[in-house]
């Protein structure tokens, strides 16, 4: 996380380890006023990012959230956020219960 910056990139893996296809439809966190799945694209040699609408996961796919590649921005971050915290991350699927998971806020890596 940059200091004083509004926005807060995350990085994870998510593996569907299930027999059928994952769709995460919606994203949203406990420390932001809201969050997109984002992807990053170069355009006439300039790093750039979209929004995704949704994030399908094939059955024994692995998909790695990453710097420079797709990521989860929260945008309007909550400014008393410190390193170590931990923050919500909530996931909406179609067809499945939502899910949520925990991680941690650390500098800017
Ligand atoms: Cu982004």
């Amino acid at each position: 996380m940059p200091p004083g910056s509004p926005t807060l990139a995350a990085y994870m893996t998510i593996t569907n380890s299930g027999e059928s296809e994952i769709r995460i439809t919606g994203v949203s966190s406990t420390a932001s006023r809201s969050t997109e799945l984002h992807e990053v694209k170069m355009e006439e040699n300039l790093m750039t990012m979209r929004e995704l609408p949704e994030l399908v996961i094939l059955p024994g796919q692995t998909v790695e959230l990453k710097q420079g590649s797709m990521h989860l921005m929260l945008i309007g971050v909550n400014q008393s956020l410190q390193e170590g915290d931990e923050v919500e991350i909530q996931f909406e699927l179609q067809d499945l219960p939502a899910i949520s998971i925990t991680v941690p806020v650390r500098k800017e890596i």
